[in-house]
C-alpha cells in the first residue's frame, strides 16, 4: 500500500472542510492558512459525499457507537475536499487542525479556534501518510490532481 515518493516535498494529505465548516464559512481561512504555511494545493472540490463514500472513509470506526451519527453529520451538506502537498504536510496538517475534541485543542488550531464539540469539529485531516494515500484515492481520481512547479519553491525549501 505505502509507496515511496509520498514523502519529502511530494508528501500529500487529504483535508476536508466538514459540512459545519462549509456552512459556517471557514473554507477561505482554512485554505489561506495552508497556503500561508507554504503548502501546495493539488486537489480541490465541493461535493455532497454519499453515505457509501463516508462509510468507507470512516471504516476504521464502523464498530464505534458514534459511527452512524458521524456518517449522517458528514452527509448533511457539502464538504470541501482538498489535497495539500509539501514536506511533512501530514503531521503539520494534524498540528494545524488540533485534537479530535475541540476542548483539547489549542487556540491557533482550526478546532481550537472554530468549534466547541467533537460531533461538529469542522475539519478532517489524514492521520498518517498511509491513510492519506488511501483517502486521496477514495475521494479523488488521479486526473483531478494537479501537481506543478511553483515559482516560490526556492523560497520555501532549502
Ligand atoms: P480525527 O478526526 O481527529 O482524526 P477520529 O478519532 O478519526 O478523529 O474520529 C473521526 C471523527 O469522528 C472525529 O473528527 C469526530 O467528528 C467524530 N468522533 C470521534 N469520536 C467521537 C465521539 O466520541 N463522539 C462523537 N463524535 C466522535
Amino acid at each position: 500500500m505505502f509507496k515511496s515518493g509520498w514523502t519529502g516535498v511530494k508528501e500529500r494529505t487529504f483535508i476536508a472542510v466538514k459540512p459545519d465548516g462549509v456552512q459556517r464559512k471557514r473554507v477561505g481561512e482554512i485554505v489561506q492558512r495552508f497556503e500561508k504555511k507554504g503548502f501546495k494545493l493539488v486537489g480541490f472540490k465541493l461535493l455532497k459525499a454519499s453515505k457509501d463514500l463516508l462509510r468507507e472513509h470512516y471504516w476504521e470506526h464502523r464498530n464505534r457507537p458514534f459511527y452512524n451519527r458521524l456518517v449522517t453529520y458528514m452527509s448533511s451538506g457539502p464538504v470541501v475536499a482538498m489535497v495539500w502537498q509539501g514536506q511533512d504536510v501530514v503531521k503539520t496538517g494534524r498540528d494545524m487542525m488540533g485534537k479530535t475534541n475541540p476542548i483539547d485543542s489549542m487556540p491557533g488550531t482550526f478546532r481550537g479556534d472554530f468549534c466547541v464539540e467533537m460531533g461538529r469539529n469542522v475539519i478532517h485531516g489524514s492521520d498518517s501518510v498511509e491513510s492519506a494515500q488511501r483517502e486521496i484515492s477514495l475521494w479523488f481520481k488521479e486526473s483531478e490532481l494537479c501537481d506543478r512547479e511553483v515559482c516560490s519553491n526556492n523560497w520555501i525549501y532549502d
